[in-house]
């Protein structure tokens, strides 16, 4: 693979940091060194010492001093190198990449950790696209995805999908537009990339098949796209085996994965990882590099947040040690256990929304059985948009739902849809709430 063709000019010339080269030299370095040039504060000054959190199982992850004070102190803009080496083994044992071996500059599989995997694919993005480049994506999709895109100036492309994801026949059809030699010109204006949400999209709740994936990849072989997996809702998969990935079909290094564990560990500690080839996931590392660089700057002009801002960035040390730590107390085993407990839960709330949606939305609305993730995606009948309806009469009724445009590239484009999430509602609270937009739908219609 050639990647300079897909790196922004901002992106290619990000560099490493002088600091950081020493600080990888230091902690290479025998402890015979006397290093004066570490500019980390000293550890033993802070305030926090110990912790126990307690796990859902009845066992403890115990902080300890020594790994507390790890825990407060800077460390790796690609993350923590336990929890680096757990991800990687577990990267290897789902989706066994063919680029696992290859050599860096070939495409080899790389990884960091990120905050969430918004950032990742912020990042991805910020790495790719020049104003006026075209990019690829099957809407109506994520809006933190559409947001994180406009600002950049792109040309994007919808294409056709349905329950099952995008078409490979329409992405074919797209695709005919343009002449797949191009692709080996440096000044191309192919198609950058593809992104997707293979499983569980949200808002569709629709899954890609096994097929279709093998046909994307070809297609994304012959145009040179990369194809960027965004598979938060992986392990929300509610029928095993679960489905081979576009990183488990990679055999050129042309997928950038970012996966998340908001849905099955937690949201708010913010942790998600990227995986793709080096010579990309490198690029992201280095813009990781200087977003927290600015962030102490920011901090220093701003003398009043400061404390709070410095004990956030250490916080955020502190979970990925958290993390860390527990992924290793559990293994592989005792992880993929507690996503089986987590799928199970899902499965029945979605299965508890399927019968009220039955029930009360019958004949007003039709939807298609979500195969992954949280979301229930209803087309109102006879509603030809659900914006009003929602935004002001349904909060009267005492009933919220996302409207279906703001899944909409163009978000004042008019949708019949609306997101119903299974994820936080009691069974009852969700067979009240189809009761109640089902009397929406009659008094709209
Ligand atoms: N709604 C998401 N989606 C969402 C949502 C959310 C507050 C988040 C896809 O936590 P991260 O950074 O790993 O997840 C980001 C992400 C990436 N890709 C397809 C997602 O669905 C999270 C947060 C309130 C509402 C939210 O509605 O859909």
């Amino acid at each position: 693979m050639n990647y300079s063709r897909f790196i922004t000019a901002v992106s290619a010339a990000r560099k490493a940091s002088p600091i950081r080269v020493l600080t990888e030299l230091m902690q290479r370095s025998p402890p015979s060194l006397i290093s004066l040039a570490g500019g980390a504060p000293n550890p033993n000054t802070f305030p926090f010492k110990t912790a126990s959190i307690a796990i859902g199982d009845r066992t403890t992850v115990e902080i300890g001093e020594e790994l507390m004070k790890r825990a407060l102190q800077y460390s790796a803009s690609a993350g923590i190198p336990e929890l680096l080496s757990w991800l990687k083994d577990l990267q290897k044992s789902l989706h066994n990449p063919p680029t696992i071996d290859y050599r860096a500059e070939e495409g080899q599989m790389e990884l960091c950790v990120t905050t969430g995997s918004q950032e990742g694919l912020c990042k991805v993005f910020e790495m790719l696209i020049n104003p006026g480049d075209t990019i690829l994506l099957d809407a109506p999709t994520y809006p933190g995805t559409l947001a994180a895109l406009r600002p950049l100036g792109c040309n994007i492309i919808n294409v056709p999908s349905d329950q099952h994801g995008i078409i490979p026949k329409a992405l074919k059809e797209i695709l005919s537009r343009w002449n797949a030699e191009d692709a080996k010109k440096l000044t191309s204006n192919l198609p950058k990339f593809l992104y997707t949400i293979p499983n569980g999209g949200n808002p569709t709740g629709a899954s890609l098949t096994t097929d279709r994936k093998k046909e994307i990849y070809q297609l994304a072989r012959q145009y040179d796209l990369l194809v960027i997996e965004d598979d938060p809702y992986y392990f929300l998969q509610f029928n095993k085996p679960w489905a081979p990935t576009f990183l488990s079909m990679d055999t050129d290094g042309r997928v950038i994965r970012t996966d998340s564990f908001s849905k099955i560990l937690s949201s708010g500690l913010r942790i998600g990882f990227l995986t793709g080839p080096k010579p990309l996931i490198d690029r992201v590392i280095l813009h990781i590099q200087v977003s927290t660089m600015h962030t102490s700057t920011f901090t220093q002009v701003r003398a009043i947040k400061f404390p709070e801002t410095d004990l956030l960035s250490k916080l955020v040390c502190v979970c990925h040690i958290m993390i860390a730590q527990l992924l290793q107390q559990w293994g592989q085993k005792g992880f993929l256990d507690h996503v089986d407990s987590v799928v199970d839960f899902y499965k029945q709330q979605r299965d508890v929304m399927l019968r009220a949606a039955d029930k009360w939305l019958k004949d007003l609305a039709d939807w298609h059985i979500p195969a992954a993730g949280m979301f229930l995606w209803i087309k109102l009948k006879g509603v030809s948009d659900t914006q009003e309806l929602i935004m002001k009469k349904a909060l009267e009724k005492q009933v919220l739902l996302v409207p279906g445009r703001a899944f909409n590239i163009n978000s004042s484009d008019p949708s019949s849809y609306v997101r119903a999430s299974f994820s936080l509602s009691s069974p009852s609270q969700i067979d009240q709430g189809f009761q109640r937009l089902a009397a929406l739908i009659r008094e709209a219609v």
